[in-house]
């Protein structure tokens, strides 16, 4: 027997005889596990082996078309008190809700096998680190889980007789009948899926979708909605936010964490090759950050996570040459091209394809048009790599540092085609608290069903708090008051601007080095910045745009705070604020109204 802890012994034996799978294997996160489980995906047809000698040791999958990404309206954060979900969860009563799930799960599992996997979030033993146990019934769920948790059999010892973990409840929900042929990507419909928290037992049920988030338990729903609401409680911080080190000519060295909405850049900022000369970007993270106060006051943030689930298309030489190195083996690929010589490829990825297998499985060429003749894409826009992030080339030594690194910077930020200039910095830390609480972002396709509009995703974290957005807001005040002057400095970024006739203004990518290396001088006191009514912004000439091709025109166009605008879309965010009701902290108020009034 693997384990004597009693709590997991009765979970594992109450949900077997729940799900009725065929099965149960108690995973230990072994090489030959991951091997022998790629094996049997092979040979079942379910994965593509890439080639070997292109790309050892990769596979490639295809979803069902219906489940491409993270559904939000399906995702529930089930307080005992619906209150306590506040606006922007969806609730259901966590009775009905397992009642419902109960029905669900009851057989869900025949004809398949049950694995049950050991995993640790941060550093195995670390102090900060958390012990959670998914349940599923996705291979390919456990192939991944390797890759982005620590899965192992340490775990199991690590855990002990009494120790506590968070119980993960996963099924594609799909049960087999007898000799019926399983699909490629088993999966439930729409209205059968369920993404469920219930925060006061730290616990997660999800049911009917095999995909990202909505499967690989540890990522959105323990790292992030179960730790928020833990971190609420005991005064800690759960965030959607990548964390790097930057080195400055001089050895110095600053620790950033930056939250920006799914697909707006996170992993590419994260791995940054710069492009200014002694400034060197080092990756802690690429998408989540658990942050602690340290003994010397200082917050200090470890990344949870062991590996990358990126967004593939768009990454190239040329946007993040890093993360294309960190998927040369090892890495799992999800509704890419798998290409005539057996590679992997995706839309923007810089390099040639004369054809292959497009995501959905069918023959493709570059190019190719469907009836309307609209161009058919080869790759889905929300397809994934997951790669280990020990791969990574510019992986930072203390990434698995038990202790973390100081964070010195907090950058917010959405995407904007206008109104936001590139860079400002918040006159302090509560008016930083109201610049993150209140981004906002143009849509993307990380999420199945939000509304094409623009959306406020305060710090990044709307689709991922788990209990009331207001105290989630307090929260944050509360600890930038006891991190008094210990507190990072805040900065709001907007690398999307465009012209009006829709021409990117900024370069981005390895220039935003520029906007970080401002950052850590305005921290250092090296740098002055002009006031305006949003913020701080840089000193005409102290922004090095040395090198740089841009005109003087498309400069201040980028930096150009227009009045008028701002004051228009702050109807917009007093509305939004509105349906925190009575749990708007009155600080977030009086950011409000200050900012009113310096826009006159
Ligand atoms: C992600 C997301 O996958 O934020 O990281 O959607
Ligand atoms: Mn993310």
């Amino acid at each position: 027997m693997v384990t004597k802890n009693k709590k997991l012994l009765d979970w594992v034996a109450e949900v077997e005889k729940m799900c009725n799978p065929n099965s149960v294997v108690w995973c230990d996160g072994s090489k030959e596990e991951y091997d022998r489980l790629s094996n049997e995906m092979v040979a079942s047809g379910m994965a593509v082996r890439l080639d070997e000698t292109k790309r050892p040791n990769c596979l490639a999958f295809n979803s069902d078309p219906s489940d491409v990404a993270r559904v939000e309206g399906r995702t529930y954060i089930a307080s005992l008190k619906e209150e306590d979900a506040g606006p922007l969860n969806n609730w259901i009563d966590p009775v009905e809700l397992k009642k419902t799930m109960t029905e669900l799960y009851t057989g869900c599992m025949k004809g398949r096998t049950m694995y049950v996997i050991p995993f640790s979030m941060g550093p195995l033993g670390s102090p900060i680190a958390k012990i959670g146990f998914e349940i599923t019934d996705s291979p390919y769920v456990v192939l991944n889980m390797h890759i982005m948790a620590r899965v192992s059999a340490k775990v199991y010892g690590i855990l002990g007789e009494d120790g506590d973990f968070i119980p993960c409840l996963h099924s594609v929900g799909s049960p087999l009948e007898e000799g019926q042929k399983d699909s490629r990507w088993p999966c439930a419909p729409i209205e059968k899926k369920y993404i469920a928290h219930f925060p006061e037992e730290n616990l997660i049920w999800s049911f009917g979708s095999g995909y990202g988030g909505n499967a690989l338990l540890g990522k959105k729903c323990l790292a992030l909605r179960i730790a928020s609401a833990m971190a609420y409680r005991e005064g800690w911080m759960a965030e959607h936010m990548l964390i790097l080190r930057l080195t400055n000519p001089e050895g110095k060295k600053f620790h950033i964490a930056a939250a920006f909405p799914s697909a707006c850049g996170k992993t590419n900022l994260a791995m940054l090759q710069s492009t200014i000369d002694g400034w060197k970007v080092e990756t802690i993270g690429d998408d989540i950050a658990w942050m602690k106060q340290g003994e010397d006051g200082r917050l200090y943030a470890i990344n949870p996570e062991n590996g990358f689930f990126g967004v593939a298309p768009g990454t190239s030489e040329a946007s993040n040459p890093m993360a294309l190195a960190s998927v040369n083996k090892n890495a799992i690929f999800t509704n890419c091209v798998v290409t005539d010589d057996n590679d992997i490829w995706w839309e923007e990825m810089g390099v040639e394809c004369t054809g292959g297998t497009d995501w959905k499985g069918n023959p493709w060429k570059p190019g190719m048009k469907d009836e309307d003749g609209k161009e058919i894409k080869g790759a889905h826009p929300n397809s994934r790599f997951t790669a280990p992030a020990s791969q990574c080339p510019v992986i930072c030594e203390d990434w698995e540092n038990p202790a973390g690194v100081p964070i010195d910077i907090f950058v917010f930020g959405g995407r904007r085609s206008n109104t936001i200039p590139l860079v400002h910095q918040a006159f302090d830390f509560s008016h930083g608290v109201y610049m993150g609480a209140t981004a906002a972002s143009e849509p993307t396709a990380a999420a199945l069903d939000v509304a094409q509009k623009l959306r406020f995703d305060p710090f990044a974290m709307k689709p991922f708090i788990g209990y009331h957005g207001g105290d989630y807001m307090k929260h944050w005040f509360e600890m930038g008051n006891k991190l008094g002057d210990k507190a990072p400095a805040c900065f709001y970024v907007n690398w999307f601007r465009k012209t009006s006739d829709g021409k990117w203004l900024w370069p981005g990518f390895g220039d935003n080095s520029r906007v970080l290396k401002w950052m850590c001088e305005r921290v250092e006191g090296k740098v002055g910045a002009i006031e305006t009514p949003i913020g701080l912004m840089p000193k005409e000439g102290e922004l090095d745009l040395s090198g740089l091709d841009i005109s003087a025109e498309d400069y201040a166009e980028l930096m150009k705070v227009d009045k008028e605008l701002f004051k228009a879309s702050l109807a917009e965010a007093e509305e939004y604020l509105a349906q925190f009701g009575d749990k708007l902290p009155d600080e977030m108020k009086k950011q409000f109204e200050n900012l009113k009034s310096r826009l006159g």
